[in-house]
C-alpha cells in the first residue's frame, strides 16, 4: 500500500500544475499607437504565437493593446523604441486585474438577491445564462421559446432563444450570436441584455411586432466556462486534437476562403483555422441552424469584443461587396443612435479595411455562403485601461447605449422586409 502511494506522488506532482489555474502575473499590458510606417512592425509581430494582440484593428493611429509575457518584456521594450512607436504601460500585472475581477464576483455572488433573473453588474456563468433563458421561456410561453441547436465539444447545451409575437414562422428573422470568442465576456452580456429589453421591456414590444430574433448568447460555452475556471485570456473552442494543443478559433473556421489569409495552420496559434473548415461542432451546428432557417434571416449580427467597431464584408480581401453602401450607411445609422444614448464613436468599415485580413470569419460566410445580405461584426467596447473586459460594474453603462444601435438594426429589418 505504503510503496504504490509513494510511486503515485510524483506523477501527482507532475499533474498538479496542468490542473492549476494559469496565472498572468507580471505580464504587462502595453498600447501602442502605430504610424502608417509602423504597420508593418505590428503585424511581423502578431505573427507570434506568444504576444497576445487584445484588439485586432489595423489603422494607423489607432490603439492596439498588446499582452507580453515575463520573458519577452526587455526584447520588446527593445523592438518598440527601435521602431520608434509610440507605447505606454497600461497594465504591469494583469493578474492583479484578474483578481480583482474575481473578488468583485465572490462579493456580488454573496449580495445578489436570490428573487431577480438577471443581473449586469456581474458577468453570468454559462448554467445562469440557460437558466435565465429557461426562465423566460416559462415565464413568457406566448412570445419566448428556448431550444438546444446541438452541443457543444464538451456536450453543453448550444442554446438558442427565440423571440417572436407571432406570424407563424413567417415574419423575418434577425439572428445574433455571441461568445465564440471564449474570453470576450461583455459580447454574451450584450447579447443578454438585448433578450432582456425585447422580452421583458413592455416599452420595446413594437421590435418584435414585426420582426423574430434568434439569438445565441454564448456559441463556445466550453471556452466560456474555461475562461472562468482555468485561463481568463482563452479565445478558441476545447476540442482536442492528437497535436497536443487545444481548441480552433471558431471565427476562421467557417467555409468561405477558409484559412486563406490572417488565419494560421498551427494548432496552438489563437486564429487556429482548425483541421477543416467547420471542424468545430459550435460553427457547425450555427451554420445548420442558419441553413434552416435562409428563407427567412435578413439580418446577422456577431457579437465580439473588443473596438469599439463595427464591421461588414469582406475580411478575406480589401474588396468591398456591392452593397457595401447600403451596409455603411445602417451602420452609420446605427452608431449615430448608440452615440446620441451616451455610447461611444465605433470605428465603422469592412473587416480588411478597418482590421487585419481574415478568412473563414462567421460574417462573411453568412453573406458570401448563406446569401444573408446585411451581415456585420460588433466589436463591442474593451475595459480600456483596466484590461480586457469592462469591470462588470460597468457592464449596464456599456450595453444600454449598445441597445439603440439594436434597435436600428430592428426597425430597418422590418421597414424593408416586415
Ligand atoms: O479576429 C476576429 O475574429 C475578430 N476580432 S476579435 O478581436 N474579436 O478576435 C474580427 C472579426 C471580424 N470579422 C471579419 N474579419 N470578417
Ligand atoms: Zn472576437
Amino acid at each position: 500500500m505504503r510503496a504504490s502511494a509513494l510511486c503515485l506522488l510524483p506523477l501527482l506532482a507532475l499533474l498538479a500544475p496542468a490542473l492549476a489555474a494559469v496565472s498572468y502575473r507580471g505580464h504587462e499590458v502595453y498600447r501602442l499607437v502605430p504610424t502608417e510606417e509602423q504597420l508593418p512592425v505590428l503585424a511581423e509581430w502578431r505573427q507570434r504565437a506568444d504576444i497576445d494582440f487584445w484588439s485586432q484593428v489595423h489603422l494607423a493611429g489607432h490603439p492596439v493593446d498588446v499582452r507580453v509575457p515575463p520573458h519577452l518584456q526587455r526584447e520588446f521594450r527593445e523592438h518598440l523604441y527601435r521602431h520608434r512607436v509610440e507605447h505606454q504601460l497600461l497594465i504591469n500585472d494583469l493578474e492583479q486585474v484578474f483578481e480583482m475581477e474575481r473578488q468583485w464576483a465572490q462579493t456580488r455572488a454573496v449580495s445578489r438577491n436570490p428573487e431577480s433573473r438577471i443581473s449586469f453588474t456581474e458577468y453570468l456563468r454559462y448554467d445562469e445564462i440557460l437558466q435565465y433563458l429557461l426562465d423566460l421561456a416559462s415565464n413568457y410561453s406566448d412570445t419566448v421559446t428556448v431550444e438546444s441547436i446541438g452541443n457543444s465539444y464538451a456536450g453543453r447545451d448550444l442554446d438558442i432563444i427565440k423571440i417572436s409575437s407571432g406570424g407563424d414562422d413567417t415574419r423575418p428573422v434577425i439572428l445574433i450570436d455571441a461568445g465564440i470568442h471564449a474570453r470576450e465576456w461583455i459580447a454574451p452580456a450584450a447579447a443578454l441584455y438585448v433578450i432582456n429589453q425585447l422580452v421583458e421591456n413592455p416599452a420595446e414590444s413594437a421590435l418584435t411586432d414585426n420582426v423574430d430574433w434568434h439569438i445565441v448568447p454564448v456559441l463556445n460555452p466550453d471556452g466560456y466556462e474555461y475562461t472562468f475556471k482555468e485561463d481568463r485570456m482563452w479565445r478558441k473552442t476545447r476540442s482536442t486534437e492528437i497535436t497536443g494543443c487545444v481548441g480552433v478559433d471558431g471565427n476562421r473556421n467557417f467555409n468561405f476562403h477558409w484559412n486563406e489569409t490572417g488565419s494560421s495552420n498551427d494548432p496552438c496559434s489563437d486564429t487556429y483555422a482548425g483541421p477543416m473548415d467547420f471542424s468545430e461542432v459550435e460553427t457547425s451546428y450555427l451554420r445548420n441552424h442558419i441553413n434552416r432557417n435562409i428563407d427567412r434571416i435578413k439580418l446577422y449580427l456577431t457579437f465580439h469584443s473588443y473596438g469599439p467597431y463595427m464591421l461588414y464584408p469582406w475580411g478575406y480581401t480589401s474588396e468591398l461587396p456591392d452593397d457595401w453602401e447600403t451596409l455603411d450607411a445602417l451602420g452609420q445609422e446605427a452608431i449615430e443612435a448608440q452615440q446620441a444614448a451616451g455610447g461611444p464613436n465605433y470605428t465603422i468599415g469592412s473587416i480588411y479595411n478597418v482590421m487585419y485580413a481574415a478568412s473563414g470569419v462567421s460574417n462573411d460566410w453568412v453573406k458570401g455562403v448563406a446569401g444573408v445580405n446585411l451581415s456585420f461584426t460588433l466589436e463591442l467596447p474593451g475595459g480600456g485601461d483596466t484590461g480586457f473586459d469592462p469591470p462588470a460594474s460597468d457592464i449596464l453603462s456599456i450595453v444600454t447605449p449598445f441597445f439603440e444601435a439594436i434597435r436600428v438594426f430592428g426597425q430597418y429589418v422590418a421597414d424593408n422586409y416586415g
